[in-house]
């Protein structure tokens, strides 16, 4: 009988958990970046592949994270993202590694949508981080002359 409910708790939490954190479609993540422009979560997510995926291999390291910060991000936002710590590696790992395997991959981002460029806070309020990104996305593409998203 214990073990009977020990059970039930378990699953019931396990649903819980799974209900709360249901993937949405990232199409439908969509963030106004302001005149008229858009920036979807799935727009994100190809320009992670495309830009910081510098080997293709769908599996985004702490290095490539590095390399693409140096290589995109002006000398005012590196300083102001260690000062503020929003874009310091770690941090990035931390919010979209979602099984913390030290890598991020396709699998990593629906699970980490509250967390890794969320569109809103806790309280409900919009992050800009899709539109912080997308400036990052386009200045990529331009310095690689393609595009990224
Ligand atoms: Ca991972």
């Amino acid at each position: 009988m214990t073990k009977l409910i020990l059970l039930y708790f378990t699953l019931s939490c396990l649903l819980a958990l799974s209900c709360s954190t249901a993937a949405k479609d990232p199409t439908s993540i969509v963030d106004d970046c302001g005149d008229g422009k858009t920036f979807s979560r799935k727009n994100a997510i190809d320009c992670v592949f495309n830009v910081v995926d510098t080997d293709h291999n769908e599996r985004i390291t702490p290095k490539e994270i590095d390399d693409a910060k140096s290589a995109y991000l002006k000398w005012w936002e590196k300083t102001l993202s260690w000062i503020i710590g929003a874009a310091k590696t770690d941090n990035v790992m931390k919010k979209c590694d979602a099984n913390k395997d030290g890598f991020i991959t396709h699998t990593d981002f629906p699970k980490t949508q509250d967390t890794c460029m969320p569109l809103l806070n806790k309280e409900g309020k919009k992050t800009g981080a899709l539109c912080k990104f997308k400036s990052f996305c386009d200045r990529a593409a331009d310095k690689m002359k393609k595009t990224v998203y």
